[in-house]
């Protein structure tokens, strides 16, 4: 099979939650050389965005998707570590990641840190449903060059603007850099929430990450 047909396989094996039939294709992917990068993006995350528009429609249901999710993490153990391998490691800068308050969404807050991670950026990940207090604590205590956050839920992604102003109101704003990010979240909502940058996928946030700490993208 080539990668493409492996890739298309995955992504049906990891909508269904197939346990074996996607572990097979990933670790298949992987030993025969395939980009960690597509394979994540075209992949699994391409999986995961049809499957929501699946949900959407009612074709699925909760319990399928958290079948899947967890699947999704599995496959993400066999690709992360060939990822990280193959990292370029030029940058030099501290990322803060998470995802906001009251938001339990991650997949892709790991994927943006895994990418991160390979470009030599040490990250510092806060997890999930992350209140805004924990946040401004961790900027005082870690001093990042970068604090990036992820929100997947309409009604989480005004938490981004909490955070950014609760940073202002502390005067730590302009020691740092803020990126938001997640499948809700626009470049117009960046602009408004005062963000210094925004990212549609993890391969952008990486390239957005390297500007804003001036350091060349390649
Ligand atoms: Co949730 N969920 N979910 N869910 N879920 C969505 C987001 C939804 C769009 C599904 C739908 O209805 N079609 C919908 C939100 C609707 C809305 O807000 N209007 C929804 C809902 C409603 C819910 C619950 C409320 C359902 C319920 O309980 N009734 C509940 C909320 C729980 C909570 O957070 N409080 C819920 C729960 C869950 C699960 C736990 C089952 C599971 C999450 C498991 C986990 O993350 N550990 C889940 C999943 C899997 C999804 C969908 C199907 C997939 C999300 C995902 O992991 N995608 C999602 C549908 C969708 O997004 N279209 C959905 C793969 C991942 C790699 O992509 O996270 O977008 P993504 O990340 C991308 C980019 O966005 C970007 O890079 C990544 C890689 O390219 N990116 C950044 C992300 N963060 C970034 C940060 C950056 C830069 C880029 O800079 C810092």
């Amino acid at each position: 099979m080539s990668h493409e047909e492996l890739i298309a396989t995955l992504r049906s094996t990891l909508m269904g939650a197939k346990r074996e039939e996607a572990l097979a294709a990933t670790k298949q992917l992987m030993d025969t050389g395939a980009d960690p990068v597509v394979v994540l993006q075209d992949g699994m995350a391409a999986a995961m965005f049809e499957l929501g528009a699946m949900w959407s429609r009612g074709e699925v249901f909760l319990p399928e998707v958290v079948a899947s999710a967890t699947l999704f993490k599995m496959c993400n153990d066999i690709v992360e570590p060939v990822l990280l391998e193959r990292g370029e490691k030029k940058a030099g800068a501290r990322v803060l990641l998470a995802t906001v308050k009251g938001d339990l969404h991650d997949l892709g807050k790991n994927m943006v840190g895994a990418m991160l991670k390979t470009a030599g950026f040490e990250v510092i990940d806060l997890g999930k449903d992350t209140p805004t207090e924990k946040i401004v604590n961790a900027v005082k205590e870690y001093e990042p060059q970068i604090l990036g956050l992820s929100a997947l839920l309409t009604t989480t992604v005004p938490q981004q603007k909490v955070v950014i102003e609760t940073l202002k109101a502390e005067g730590l704003f302009d020691s740092l850099k803020v990126m938001v990010g997640g499948a809700p979240v626009t470049q117009e909502w960046a602009d408004e929430a005062g963000a210094d940058g925004y990212a549609p996928d993890a391969p952008e946030a990486i390239r957005r990450a390297l500007a804003l700490t001036s350091q060349p993208v390649g």
